[in-house]
């Protein structure tokens, strides 16, 4: 056998045995460029993220909603330093992924591409978005590659509370006058087709899935994620008394699982192409918060460059 596949062999052995793949572990290339796609994305998702919710940081209705939204946008600011410190394991540089968004090669969750109008929406965030996150992201614990799976354990318990918090607003709120029951329902129906896009295209159309899953890089495929979160949200939506905007959600007793309408991929298309309701808006607060911080990464290099220098005086 040659060295080159003597080399896949043993990678193919690893991930049938489900091991982990380490960043010193040979890989076939197509591997390594597909987890820098996936988990840049997955990155910059989460900072990008901090934008709809920041929106609502000076508006927040009292000081311990202030205070609670403010810890879980510092931590997506968190999440998105775990992924881009894993991808970096991969051999590629932080300044190169930013770059990759910047000029739209890199792509962000199509969801925070929609404005968050209300404090309601804040709520609608955390219950729904987090909620399909979490989903995802559970069975991402178990990804093949060993610093991803590692840095989605730890996200995976902040995501969770993030969820509550979310579903919490939407509680009080339904349960509130009128007025704010009516802001509840209104952030649900605006929200509620966005958050299923999220799991991407149906499995047939996905254009990674196939060898994703084959390499264990995904552990669930779209339309499995997507029905898993309907299913557990539909009753979470039915216990506050709130109306999911679609009239085929339907429980199907046979099935053992909701059915649900289609959703509108000519939207998707758009969105994720760029031309959604906020998407300038978004990068283009990004580069401006990445040009004014220029001086920080300045300092920080000069900084570790005296330290270097001065360790071996
Ligand atoms: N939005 O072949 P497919 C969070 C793209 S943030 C945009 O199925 P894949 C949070 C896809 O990239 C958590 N693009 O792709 C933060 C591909 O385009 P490229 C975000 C999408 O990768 C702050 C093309 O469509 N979570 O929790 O097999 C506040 C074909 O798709 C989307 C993650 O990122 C989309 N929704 O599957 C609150 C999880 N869907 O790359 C909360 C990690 C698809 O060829 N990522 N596309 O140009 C994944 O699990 C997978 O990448 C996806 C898509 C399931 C999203």
């Amino acid at each position: 056998m040659s060295e080159a596949s003597d080399l896949e062999q043993r990678f193919e052995d690893k991930i049938a045995a489900d091991e982990r793949i380490e960043p010193k572990d040979w890989m076939p290339d197509a591997y390594r460029k597909n987890l820098i796609r996936q988990m840049s994305q997955h990155a910059h998702s989460e900072v990008i993220g901090m934008q709809p919710e920041g929106n609502w940081l000076t508006r927040a209705p009292t000081l311990e909603r202030k205070s609670v939204l403010l810890a879980k946008i510092q931590d997506e600011a968190g999440h998105g330093l775990y992924l881009y410190s894993a991808t970096e394991t991969l051999g590629v540089t932080r300044e190169e992924l930013v770059a990759a968004l910047h000029e739209g090669r890199a792509k962000y969750a199509s969801i925070f591409n929609y404005p968050s109008l209300t404090w309601a929406d804040i709520g609608a965030i955390g219950w729904l978005v987090d909620g399909a996150a979490i989903v995802n992201q559970i069975s991402l614990q178990r990804t093949s590659y060993g610093p991803y799976a590692r840095a989605m354990v730890r996200i995976c318990k902040e995501e969770s509370f993030h969820q509550r918090q979310g579903y919490q607003i939407m509680v009080r709120l339904a349960e509130g006058s009128e007025a704010q029951k009516q802001m509840a329902q209104d952030a649900l129906n605006r929200w509620w087709w966005p958050s299923l896009m999220m799991f991407g295209p149906h499995d047939g159309e996905s254009a990674h899935s196939a060898q994703s899953m084959l390499w264990k890089i995904k552990r669930m495929s779209n339309d499995d994620g997507r029905q898993k979160f309907v299913d557990q949200t539909v009753p979470q939506a039915d216990i506050i008394d709130l109306t999911v905007p679609d009239p085929d959600l339907k429980w199907n007793e046979a099935r053992g699982h909701y059915d649900f309408g289609e959703i509108n991929w000519d939207e998707f298309m758009q969105v994720i192409s760029g031309n959604g309701p906020c998407n300038r808006q978004r990068l283009g607060q990004h580069k401006k918060a990445h040009e004014e911080g220029a001086w920080v990464r300045e300092a920080m290099a000069a900084y570790a460059k005296r330290k270097a220098e001065t360790a071996h005086d």
